[in-house]
């Protein structure tokens, strides 16, 4: 235990608490920049380096960076003096004499900590003059990196080689040139990026931001010609309220619906529908492998590892390309729905599918990535043209004078816009294999699940394991979110020491609801858990929560794709990986 005062006030912690976290526990707020803690998911980026948190200790002559100086007894601390302010004013003017001033056309404009921070130390002026580092733009097919807008933080770099384990980041060069790149400044697509949007979701600045399609859908909305439709990822709804000033969690499901009709979408559709597709499939696939594995056939690999999310697979097929096989071959409901409208809702439609655009909404950064796959084409025409993420939907809504929370709660159109509580908590790590074991239970068993809530599949743990019992079948489950628990999990089946029958990995902490395309937490993980309630409620208040019970989902069966793994759902609904 320890006792001192901060900005005159008594504070009692424990030892080893850093003077920020002394701070913020009593509710004084000190400024930060490259300073960054994710509680529960185990995250923290503290490389002392942007010296924004200074603050001045009674009897010491130098100013003490708040986030790695640990709090000692009897210490005297001033977060505001003007000793204090003088020199956070004086370090963020050189911060900036080495900045573009883009902030007129920057896409991180009005969302960017380095410009509030700049603004509330009120700076008007820069009496340091820096060189202006010129590095070239970096353009994948989901992330641009305008490099000279990189300040050392260094965030991008934890989340990239500690959370994701794929260590394509780090810092180069020194002095006015240092910045974080990929290593002899390569382009990020020619690196082993997988695309997941973790350095995006972190970065304070303009350096590292989504490829905007905004004007390509805003195209395809004005043209006459052309059918547009859109489907929307499930984590989407759970976080879109947040851009309006909505608490945390709200769910904004019809508010959602109703922006996307006055957008002028001619329909509007759920990827969650396809979510439950994707579990007819996947399920069927886990199933069929199980039953040939107990039935002593040895060329079976288990565990089946599901497949949806697209930073994944690229990390597989980067990383473990000898294992490429282990994963389910079904396409990720993104895919699958882009698949099906082109086809079966084209035909009903009766237009050619050129004359369809799909637009998707997404939480993700590398959905963009995932509907430029070749596998993804026919005729070099995408199942899905263009994917949006959460964030430049709410730029879309806001620049068509929409006001959001005055939208009634409208409904999805049909007959790709039902889905059953398993398609919705896909958006959450665990939730894919839930809705997966909804299913397959009730297909196996032949018996109704007397109860529908798997407690010990939830959670926040980076890690989790549980045995479902499938009436005397014990099935080990794993789950994994964040590419460095994924590897963990990976290196131990490539070791022959996994005894799971399947595994869930998504790529972003916290699952799709955490995804690098969702509005900025700044830093607040206590927001994850509020979106990931949000959607274990919307799944409560479903009247159909198993993916086989959907009635839109049958009806396709029955009249168009046969049986699950059937040939024609083989050709549109599965996929394969490639080194
Ligand atoms: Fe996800 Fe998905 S759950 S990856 O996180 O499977 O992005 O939300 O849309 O495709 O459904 C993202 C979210 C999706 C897909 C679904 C899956
Ligand atoms: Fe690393 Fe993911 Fe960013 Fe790629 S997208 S650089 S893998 S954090």
């Amino acid at each position: 235990i320890v006792n001192l005062t901060i900005d005159n006030k008594p504070v009692v912690v424990k030892s080893g608490t850093t003077i920020l976290e002394a701070a913020s526990g009593v509710g004084m707020h000190i400024p930060t920049l490259c300073h960054m803690k994710l509680e529960d998911l185990n995250i923290e980026n503290k490389p002392g380096g942007c010296r924004i948190c200074v603050v001045e200790v009674e009897g010491r002559r130098n100013l003490a960076p708040a986030c790695c100086t640990d709090v000692s007894e009897g210490m005297k601390i001033n977060t505001h003096s003007m000793r204090v302010i003088n020199a956070r004013r004086t370090v963020m003017e050189l911060i900036l004499s080495d900045h573009p001033f883009d902030c007129l056309i920057c896409a991180k404009s009005g969302n960017c900590d380095l410009q509030d921070m700049a603004h509330n130390l009120g700076i008007r002026e820069i009496h340091y003059k820096g060189e202006q580092s010129t590095y070239r733009e970096d353009t994948s097919p989901a992330i641009i990196r305008e490099v000279d807008k990189c300040i050392m933080c260094r965030r991008c770099e934890t989340m990239c080689n500690e959370v994701q384990t794929v260590g394509v980041l780090s810092a180069i060069n020194r002095g006015f040139e240092s910045v974080v790149s990929p290593a002899f400044e390569m382009n990020l697509d020619h690196s082993v990026c997988t695309y997941c949007g973790q350095c995006v979701a972190v970065c304070p600045t303009g350096a590292l931001t989504e490829v905007d399609e905004t004007g390509k859908v805003i195209r395809a909305l004005s043209d006459p010609t052309k059918t547009v439709i859109v489907q929307t990822a499930p984590a989407v709804r759970a976080a879109l309220g947040e851009e309006f000033g909505m608490e945390a969690g709200s769910l904004v499901t019809g508010k959602l619906v109703a922006a996307l009709r006055r957008l002028g979408f001619d329909h509007v559709f759920d990827t969650d529908f396809a979510a439950d597709l994707t579990i007819m499939e996947e399920g069927t696939e886990l199933l069929n492998r199980l039953g040939k594995h107990l039935a002593g056939d040895k060329e079976v690999k288990l565990p089946i590892l599901t497949s949806c999310c697209p930073a994944w697979v690229k990390f597989f097929e980067h990383q473990f390309p000898e294992m490429k096989d282990i994963p389910s071959t079904a396409r990720s409901p993104q895919q699958m729905f882009g698949a099906i409208a082109k086809t079966y809702f084209a035909d009903q439609l009766g237009i050619k599918r050129e004359d369809m655009v799909v637009v998707s909404i997404m939480p993700c950064v590398a959905k963009k990535y995932e509907c430029g796959r070749d596998e993804f084409k026919t005729n070099d025409n995408p199942d899905v043209d263009h994917a949006l993420t959460t964030r430049e939907l709410a730029a879309l809504i806001k620049l068509s004078n929409i006001d959001f929370t005055a939208l009634p709660n409208e409904d999805f159109d049909n007959p790709l816009g039902e889905s059953t509580g398993a398609g919705v908590i896909f958006g959450t790590t665990g939730g894919v294999i839930e809705a997966a074991v909804r299913t397959a239970y009730e297909v196996h068993t032949k018996k109704e699940l007397p109860k529908l809530d798997f407690e010990e599949l939830r959670g926040m743990e980076g890690i989790r394991e549980a045995t479902i019992d499938f009436d005397g079948l014990p099935i080990k489950i794993g789950i994994a979110h964040g590419l460095g628990n994924a590897r963990k999990l990976l290196e131990d089946i490539q070791a022959g020491k996994s005894e799971f029958h399947a595994i869930e990995i998504m790529s972003c902490p916290g699952g799709c609801i955490g995804g690098g395309g969702q509005p900025y937490h700044h830093g607040d993980a206590g927001i994850l858990k509020k979106r990931q309630a949000a959607l274990y409620t919307e799944d409560k208040n479903k009247t159909l929560r198993k993916s086989h019970e959907n009635p839109h989902i049958i009806e396709l069966y029955e009249k168009f794709l046969g049986e699950p793994m059937s040939e024609k759902a083989h050709h549109l609904l599965h996929t394969e990986y490639f080194d």
